[in-house]
């Protein structure tokens, strides 16, 4: 006879590491049980960073310690050399074998697929099966789907006022504080590497982190990147000690520095909060109410304040709306039908181009990079290269920290690679060497000379370019926003055109591309 009889089995992933998640909510520990588990399809389903499998693992062991202090009675799967269960299936398979179930209940998962596998339970167990929505996010995909529905054009500043609007953000009487929405003007000044920048928020690894980095360089010896030095949070108090340590140093120049990139800085002034709010140590709206709190007590300006709470608010909440909308079909997409395979720089950093040197060199080394890094340094080329979409994905998946479907398929495929043709932004963040000169000191030290357009010593984004414009005009030329490029274009000598396309040619064929 089974023991315990009528319980609700509430499954916990390993993004949803929060005692208010939904899931927990909704049970009472005198009799439900919570499940956790590692496991190997979903160490395997990319070959993730090492740096964000110690800190999924060792965050999920930190959490279910948190939670059985909390009374709860916790069914933990834990991977080790002898035992593996390899998906959420087999493990909900091993409960209700064991146990009387009368309702499995989870959180809606962050990921497609895993919404398809848990959709399955009903039919395959004969239990019900109660998914509850994301409160690690504002929004929910009901809401952006009613939103989008009544659209012919999404665009993310729209939904943020919505939100701003509706949970009273930044607001004054219904207006914007400060009379308007955005403060860009203020924002994004070019890199000074005379800055002080505040040194990140460390932590040194305790006994439970310290095994999972020894049995990740162990057993996924063979994965991207290196675990150690590791000095991320695990848990929620430090996680919060990081939000913190952001409001209090680097908040006040955040929106100044944004898009700034400086060798050997990756931290900047940005947050390095992603990696929390995507698992669920941290959540949306404590990270935007202590910016807000920061504003009304004069501690950080009002574009700096605002440009963090869009970050949150505005692209976060848009991506994972848009994620739900636009599935499963988006993962296909390829406007350009880019179809080139990625270069081995991804993975060594090895290149004579120093912007992409650094910007990988720092991804490898710390599961992390800011923005501008990702977009207009590897993603800028990756798009004007003409890489496969489905390779790139693959890559962003894998190497960052924070990856998870819901918000890197958005921001590859769509900000990034413009492969969906414009459904998520107006038109693609293409740029030739000039801009990353502008916004930061890689140029300095290049092999190449940022101020030639052509020839063996120009840099290879000058001439790429003008060939990703080329080469896609009949996909471009009616994009308004494309017109200033293209009128450069035109007027541009036929001699200086060919020499351009000559320059690209023999890029894509070097060594370098291969
Ligand atoms: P900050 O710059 O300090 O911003 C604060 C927070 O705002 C971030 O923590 C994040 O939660 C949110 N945010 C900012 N920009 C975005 C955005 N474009 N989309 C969604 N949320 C945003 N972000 C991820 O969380 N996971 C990814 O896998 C991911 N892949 C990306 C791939 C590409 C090609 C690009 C261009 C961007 C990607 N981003 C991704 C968005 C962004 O680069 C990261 O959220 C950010 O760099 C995280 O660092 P931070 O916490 O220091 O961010
Ligand atoms: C990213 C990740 C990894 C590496 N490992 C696990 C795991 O062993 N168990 C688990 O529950 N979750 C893990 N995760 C997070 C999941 O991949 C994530 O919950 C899904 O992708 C849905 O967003
Ligand atoms: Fe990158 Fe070109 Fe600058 Fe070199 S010169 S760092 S390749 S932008």
């Amino acid at each position: 006879m089974k023991n315990n009889p009528n319980k609700k089995l509430c499954l916990v992933l390993g993004d949803q590491l929060n005692l208010a998640i939904s899931s927990i909510c909704s049970i009472n520990k005198k009799h439900d049980i919570v499940i956790m588990a590692e496991l190997w399809d979903e160490t395997q389903y990319v070959k993730h960073h090492k740096k964000k499998l110690v800190l999924i693992l060792s965050a999920m062991r930190h959490f279910q310690k948190t939670l059985l202090d909390k009374g709860y009675d916790v069914i933990y799967f834990k991977l080790n050399d002898k035992l593996t269960y390899r998906s959420f299936t087999e493990v909900i398979k091993v409960c209700i074998a064991k146990y009387d179930i009368e309702e499995i209940v989870v959180t809606h998962p962050g990921e497609y697929r895993i919404l398809k596998e848990i959709k399955s339970w009903n039919k395959s167990f004969k239990v019900p099966v109660t998914i509850l929505d994301d409160n690690r996010f504002i929004s929910t995909p009901t809401t952006f789907e009613k939103w989008a529905s009544a659209r012919q054009q999404l665009r993310m500043e729209y939904f943020y006022r919505e939100l701003r609007k509706k949970h009273n953000i930044l607001m004054k009487r219904n207006q914007p504080i400060g009379g308007k929405w955005n403060f860009d003007t203020e924002n994004r000044k070019s890199a000074n590497p005379k800055l002080t920048i505040p040194k990140p928020k460390k932590f040194k690894p305790d006994a439970i982190t310290t095994s999972v980095i020894k049995f990740v360089n162990k057993k996924f010896h063979a994965h991207f990147g290196d675990a150690e030095p590791f000095n991320y949070a695990v848990n929620r108090q430090q996680a919060l000690k990081v939000l913190q340590h952001f409001i209090e140093k680097n908040l006040p120049d955040f929106g100044t520095y944004q898009d700034a990139m400086l060798e050997n800085q990756p931290w900047m002034f940005h947050a390095h909060i992603s990696f929390y709010l995507n698992c669920g140590l941290l959540l949306p709206l404590e990270c935007i109410k202590k910016a807000e709190a920061a504003y009304s007590s004069g501690k950080a300006p009002l574009n700096a304040v605002e440009g963090f709470i869009r970050q949150i608010l505005g692209w976060r909440e848009y991506v994972y709306g848009f994620y739900w909308y636009a599935m499963p079909k988006y993962q296909k997409l390829n406007f350009f039908s880019s179809k080139r395979k990625s270069p081995n720089f991804y993975w060594t950093a090895k290149t004579q181009m120093n912007c992409l040197h650094q910007c990988i060199k720092d991804t490898k080394y710390h599961a992390y990079a800011h923005h501008i890094q990702r977009l207009m340094v590897i993603g800028n080329f990756a798009l004007l290269t003409g890489l496969a979409p489905k390779e790139v994905n693959e890559w962003f998946m894998i190497v960052y920290a924070d990856a998870y479907e819901w918000v890197e398929l958005p921001n590859v495929m769509g900000m990034t690679l413009f492969a969906d043709g414009g459904m998520l932004a107006s038109k693609p963040y293409a740029a030739g060497g000039n801009y990353i000169d502008k916004m930061s000191n890689y140029c300095n030290t290049c092999h190449f000379d940022v101020k030639q357009k052509t020839g063996e010593q120009a840099c290879p984004f000058n001439y790429l370019y003008w060939d990703f414009l080329s080469r896609n005009k009949n996909k471009l030329k009616s994009n308004q926003r494309m017109a200033l490029s293209y009128n450069t274009w035109e007027k541009m000598q036929e001699q200086q055109k060919s020499a351009i396309r000559k320059c690209a040619r023999k890029f894509l064929r070097s060594e370098e591309m291969q």
